[in-house]
């Protein structure tokens, strides 16, 4: 009877003003494509972490084992997202403004989602540095830019108060995105040559940049932008990116770090190896 109504609240956009955790739960669970989406990342960052440990286990280098650490806490947080969202502790059903497709409905609203983002992409964006052998500037830079990406992403999500401003926020977070590019395609690409780990950082780099780019595009697209897409196949966009961009994307610099460890290890002790004129940098 419940899932029932839930369903009902869902495919109509009208819900009651203030819905209770478990009312929010009960709309997730009715909605067999939305809850798929979230419990299927649940297992996978799962199977991850135990397939990760395994992995790292005679890893030595301290280089190879930040690296190691950074990856491991992408499921790690994953895992803790996702279960934020199917519990429905980190969604809410909120009304989008006027000027929006969905004026006036309610409109299910992952945020969880954009607030782990900010734990979760900086830790991506460590281990790619550290491969690349980035200096401290460098790697400062593009995980302060990211994590300033997600923050103003979550805020585009969370305001209500006026359409225009959902958008601001969504430029600015996109002008944070920007640096971030830079940094991977120009930077760290340039980097990886010095540190002899371009071959897997290139891999990774169009692997990362490529999918990285799909977020801004569903959001715009999806329930919370222009409403071209349903809630339920955003949510399968995401879910689908992200087993890619942390799960395949994690194991392939894993199973790479474990078979070159040397190689790693070489990548100068201190970051600045791969800052340019070969002398140490006077930034770390
Ligand atoms: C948002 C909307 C606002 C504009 C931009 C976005 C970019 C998000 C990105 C997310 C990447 C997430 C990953 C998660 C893995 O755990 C916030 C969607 C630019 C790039 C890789």
């Amino acid at each position: 009877m419940i899932e029932t109504a839930a369903a009902d609240i869902l495919a109509g956009g009208m819900v009651p003003l203030e819905m209770t955790q478990t009312q929010i739960f009960e709309a997730v669970q009715s909605d067999t494509l939305l809850a798929s989406s979230l419990w299927i990342n649940i297992a996978l960052a799962g199977l991850s972490i135990l397939l990760f440990v395994y992995m790292g286990r005679n890893v030595e280098d301290p280089r190879a084992q930040l690296i190691f650490v950074a990856t491991l806490m992408v499921p790690l947080v994953s895992i803790s997202s996702y279960t934020g969202l199917v519990s429905g502790l980190t969604v809410s059903f909120l009304e989008m403004p006027a000027g929006h497709a969905l004026a006036g409905q309610e409109v299910l609203t992952p945020w969880g989602r954009y607030l782990t983002w900010a734990l979760s992409t900086p830790m991506i964006l460590i281990a790619l540095g550290l491969l690349a052998g980035s200096n401290t500037t460098k790697l400062f830079t593009a995980v302060v830019a990211d994590i300033g990406m997600c923050v103003t992403g979550l805020a585009a999500a969370l305001t209500t108060s006026s359409y225009l401003l959902r958008w601001v926020w969504y430029a600015i977070s996109c002008a944070f995105f920007v640096v971030v590019l830079y940094i991977l395609l120009a930077e760290w690409a340039e980097d990886a040559e010095i540190a002899g780990t371009a071959d897997i950082f290139n891999t990774l780099k169009v692997l990362t940049v490529v999918l990285w780019l799909g977020y801004p595009i569903f959001w715009a697209l999806g329930a919370e932008g222009l409403a071209v897409l349903d809630v339920a196949i955003t949510s399968w966009a995401y879910s689908g990116m992200d087993i890619v961009a942390k799960y395949l994307f994690a194991f392939l610099l894993l199973r790479w770090v474990v078979n070159n460890e040397r190689t790693v290890a070489d990548v100068a002790s201190g970051l600045g190896s791969g800052s340019r004129g070969g002398a140490a940098p006077a930034d770390d």
